[in-house]
């Protein structure tokens, strides 16, 4: 045994468990070990977004007898640290052999071939996985803290973060369970936004704060229930100053991770009307005091205060947004949603173009309800960090109810619309 020799593993270990153990005892005996320890950044690229991070994950792993080094491995395909340490062996489960990692595994073989580093595949430890173990750690659920901070974790370590609108617990568990790849590729919706818009249309009540915030936060909870995925929260105008406190300590003791606080004042009229000539915007003296109260009313340090920008609804103009955006983000605003309802994405793209570069500039917030054939990627070129799809399965369902029922009115029964509903059988299976 030379313990001179180099062995690179690149392993994600959020949750330790033994199949881990067999790769790296198996490196050990090859040499000294470098864990190429994936970021979060890495992770979320292939997989579930990792409960522990990076540091809490490092520290678990330098702890172990079979590990010499950690370096940071910022994606999944290895060549770049392998470049950087040339090893005489790379271990990998063969798992890897199939599936999303496959053109990574060819990669590696690949780079080591210029060197002579030779591949070490142990086979793949069955019925155990992380995978597996956070499957059965979302039947447990999550603790308030872990999903709160996840938003902030999230905003850090993704280009974009994507979130949906959940109106109950169902569309809750689809957002919390759906996942796709895509040109080897992992998606999926990092969480979930609680719309005034749609918490009113399924009570059968118009988006103007006939739902209080009590009732709201009431259904928030049935979602809080099954799912684990953070939540960010419509507050409209957050209400009279005086009780922006309340409104903050019960989302952020709920677990919810941040509250999107908009700058209108009296009656509320949703955004997406093309009537706001009743509409009133704040002044910025009154909304940068509501943002300064909110943020002081956070218990948690990792609860976001989002100020939310109506200066293009109300056809204010670009400049009168970037007044805003900095004054709201130096009374403390943790992030900027900028708003429109534009069939284009221009306007809010020449904001971004501008807020990226101020000294007050703030993570931003897009909403593309109206500008809908903008894509995630050029979201992220001008400088968003988070997307929110705000009303599209409330959208989604009430067409396909209304079609169905439409159907069963028309044939007298029920069997011409088989074809356009889940068995029974899929709606049991789903919640087990
Ligand atoms: C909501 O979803 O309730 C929103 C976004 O506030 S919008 O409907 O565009 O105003
Ligand atoms: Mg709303």
């Amino acid at each position: 045994m030379n313990k001179k020799k180099r062995v690179y593993v690149g392993l994600s270990a959020d949750i330790l468990h033994e199949g881990h153990i067999k790769i790296l005892k198996t490196a050990a005996q090859l040499g000294d070990v470098t864990v190429g320890l994936l970021t979060d950044r890495a992770i979320s690229t292939y997989k579930k977004f990792p409960i522990l991070d990076y540091k809490q994950r490092a520290i678990v792993l330098k702890s172990l007898k079979y590990v010499k080094n950690i370096y940071p491995q910022d994606t999944l395909d290895y060549t770049k640290n392998l470049k950087i340490f040339k090893p005489d062996f790379l271990v990998h489960g063969d798992d890897w052999k199939k599936g999303i990692q496959k053109k990574t595994r060819s990669s590696a073989i690949k780079t080591l071939k210029k060197w002579g580093g030779k591949l070490v595949e142990p086979k793949y430890t069955k019925n155990i996985s992380s995978s597996l173990i956070k499957k059965k750690i979302l039947e447990i659920g999550t603790t308030p803290d872990a999903r709160r901070t996840k938003l902030k974790r999230l905003i850090y370590s993704k280009d974009l973060v994507r979130i949906i609108e959940s109106h109950n617990s169902l569309t809750g568990l689809i957002i919390e369970k759906l996942n796709i790849n895509k040109n080897e590729k992992y998606f999926e919706f990092d969480g979930m936004w609680s719309s005034s818009l749609t918490d009113s249309a399924v009570r059968g009540k118009p988006d103007n704060q006939s739902v209080d915030y009590s009732t709201r936060i009431l259904g928030l909870n049935e979602i809080l229930d099954v799912t684990t995925k953070p939540i960010i929260f419509d507050a409209d105008n957050g209400g009279r100053i005086e009780h922006i406190p309340y409104l903050i300590k019960s989302l952020d003791r709920a677990g919810i991770s941040a509250a999107v606080i908009e700058d209108k004042v009296g009656l509320k009229k949703n955004s997406l009307f093309s009537d706001q000539s009743k509409v009133k915007q704040d002044s910025i003296g009154n909304f940068c005091k509501k943002i300064d109260k909110a943020t002081k009313s956070k218990i948690s340090d990792d609860f976001l205060i989002v100020a939310r920008i109506e200066s293009l609804i109300l056809e204010k103009g670009i400049k009168d947004a970037l007044k805003r955006a900095e004054a709201y983000s130096k009374a403390g605003a943790d992030a900027i949603l900028i708003h429109s309802k534009e069939k284009k994405p221009t306007e809010i793209f020449n904001f971004a173009r501008k807020f990226k570069n101020s000294k007050y500039y703030k993570p931003m917030v897009a909403v593309p309800s109206t500008y809908s054939a903008t894509r995630e990627k050029d979201l992220i070129k001008e400088g968003f960090k988070i997307v929110i799809y705000a009303n599209h399965l409330l959208r989604a369902a009430y067409p396909a109810m209304l079609g169905v029922a439409k159907d069963i009115l028309r044939n007298q029964r029920s069997l011409e619309s088989e074809s356009k509903i889940v068995p029974i059988k899929e709606i049991i299976n789903l919640i087990k």
